[in-house]
């Protein structure tokens, strides 16, 4: 008897060891393609440091200052440390409740009766979970109190008030542009802050009055349906709910043994702390494709942007056979999660982190802003050289496993990239090149013409206005972005885009918007796949 369970268990196995690679081998001719011989699409075309390069695009921001002084008042406390609350920066992660059921769950009561022994342990876990669930909630940053004001900048005086507040570490920002601040202000500081803005006769709107009480209702766990609905359908991404990493990537791998004949999954690096940055390939093969890049989660706490990346996979993949030509003629890369520390991070210790989490040398701060760490122009403006702001570049470009990573695989990968698109947010931005000063590239009226055609088809669908431009001159200089780095290596349609909302909750996006954010995108990608496939 025993013999036989065993055989059967040895069986499932090897398996499992040796069919996941076959389910995920492609067919000749649509497997990835490797660099080797083959010639790159994009030899550098635009040099560097060619003055007529740089045109003055917006000498007419209305800044106080000037750009470059005033990117240094904006950013370098866009959420710098939070200080006065516990966790913020600690540097091991807490245990987290899965973690801590397991450890306990280890050890159950040895009970014989099988109907008992399921009962008892349903109970048990139950209790385990209610308490890992509270446990879990004390580890986490608490943010009671905290809020998000919004605030107009075109009075003179605003800037140089929030600069000082913002180095007397009472306020962070958390979005702008060049007539308004989104201002986080902290828990301890709101009295203050209030007095400081009412001295100064400085207007403002109180948009979130209680960050934690938003905190605790953005993500409420699905319902009975929805769970039996996730076994049925082999995956657990619902677009109802923000997932943990654990569902994305197991959407991903669904996927590839799902439709082996045109996706497979490729893990092109591991991050920080050792987890997968999956990428998904969708083809169908066809040597004469353009290919398209998409990213999401550089930053941490932007969760609607690996949500919406999914919800382009889950649409790409279950319906390719029904999908338009310019769908179909693209090789599609994705990357849902490019910072999966950050992202995990976000969901068991502070939903507000923005960087990956390696330790800062000296370990005095965790984390680089991995849109401040690619290899162009590096180190520039907006990027702060101190482990602890939130914009940390790190200590040399790619020195992040993550963006490294990355990087490599877009320059390893003969794959014809005509379009890197990464999905942040908020704001509602559609941005292009440069990001690091303001200026831009040769091509930016094409750009630009590209840009608007998407909005204009976000806009029809789901009725979102999103303001198009160039990154530096619509929101602030900010170097080191991975845009700017794929812009740098060739490749045309290059753009970052901020997702929804506009404010009125920020990162903070409850899950009904998911779909609706997803969807309205989801228009716009179908313009740029029109351009990919002209060009
Ligand atoms: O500051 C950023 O990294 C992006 N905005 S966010 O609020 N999501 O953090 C904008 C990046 C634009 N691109 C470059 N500056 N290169
Ligand atoms: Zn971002």
């Amino acid at each position: 008897m025993e013999l036989r369970y065993g055989l059967v268990a040895f069986l499932a196995v090897t398996t499992a060891v040796f069919a996941t690679p076959l389910l995920n081998e492609l067919p000749p001719g649509k497997e990835w393609p490797e660099r080797l011989s083959v010639k790159q699409p994009y030899e550098p075309e635009i040099p560097t440091e060619s003055p007529e390069y740089y045109s003055t695009f917006s000498s007419d921001l209305s800044f106080d200052e000037k750009p470059s002084e005033n990117i240094n008042e904006i950013l370098p406390a866009l959420n710098e440390k939070v200080e006065n609350i516990e966790v913020a920066d600690r540097i091991t992660p807490p245990v987290t409740n899965v973690e801590k059921s397991e450890t306990i769950n280890g050890n159950l009561p040895n009970v014989n009766d099988k109907a008992d022994q399921k009962r008892e342990t349903n109970e048990f876990q139950k209790d385990l979970l209610g308490a890992a669930k509270d446990a879990e909630k004390e580890n986490k940053v608490n943010y009671s109190g905290a809020q998000v004001w919004k605030v107009s900048t075109e009075k003179s005086g605003v800037r140089t008030l929030l600069g000082r507040l913002r180095r007397r570490n009472l306020i962070a920002t958390w979005s702008g542009n060049h007539s308004y601040v989104d201002v986080f202000v902290k828990p301890h500081a709101v009295e203050n802050v209030t007095r400081a803005f009412k001295r100064e006769n400085i207007e403002y709107d109180i948009v979130i009055d209680d960050l934690q009480k938003r905190i605790d209702e953005e993500n409420p766990p699905l319902d009975q349906n929805e769970i039996e609905l996730q076994d049925r359908r082999g995956h657990r991404m619902t677009w109802k709910q923000y997932h943990r990493l654990e569902d994305i990537h197991g959407f991903l791998d669904y996927l590839a043994k799902t439709y082996p004949a045109i996706i497979s999954v490729r893990s092109i690096g591991k991050s920080f702390e050792g987890r997968d940055l999956k990428v998904l390939r969708i083809s169908n093969g066809q040597p004469s494709n353009k290919a398209v890049f998409i990213d999401g989660g550089i930053h941490a706490r932007e969760w609607i942007s690996p949500a919406t990346v999914t919800y382009f996979i889950n649409q790409f993949a279950e319906n390719f056979d029904d999908e338009e030509d310019d769908i179909r003629n693209i090789d599609w890369y994705f990357l849902p999660v490019v910072n999966p520390d950050g992202y995990e991070y976000t969901h068991t210790a502070d939903r507000l982190w923005r960087k990956n989490r390696k330790p800062a040398v000296g370990r005095q701060c965790a984390g680089t802003d991995l849109n401040r760490n690619f290899g162009y122009r590096w180190g520039g403006k907006g990027a702060s050289a101190n482990p602890c702001s939130d914009i940390f570049r790190g200590n040399r470009m790619f020195s992040e496993p993550e963006s490294k990573a990355l990087a490599d695989f877009i320059k390893n990968t003969a794959a014809n990239f005509t379009a890197y698109l990464t999905y942040h947010s908020y704001g509602q931005y559609i941005l292009y090149p440069w990001g690091y000063d303001n200026v831009v590239p040769p091509d930016h009226q094409s750009l630009d013409e590209v840009g608007k055609s998407m909005a204009d088809a976000i806009k029809e669908t789901g009725g979102s206005k999103y303001t198009v431009g160039s990154s530096s001159g619509v929101l602030y200089p900010a170097a080191g972005g991975s845009d700017d780095w794929a812009k740098g290596q060739g490749i045309k349609y290059t753009f970052t885009i901020e997702l929804g909302d506009t404010g009125q909750y920020g990162f903070i996006l409850p899950t009904s918007h998911i779909v609706p954010v997803a969807k309205e995108s989801l228009a716009g990608l179908r313009v740029l796949a029109r351009y990919v496939n002209k060009y």
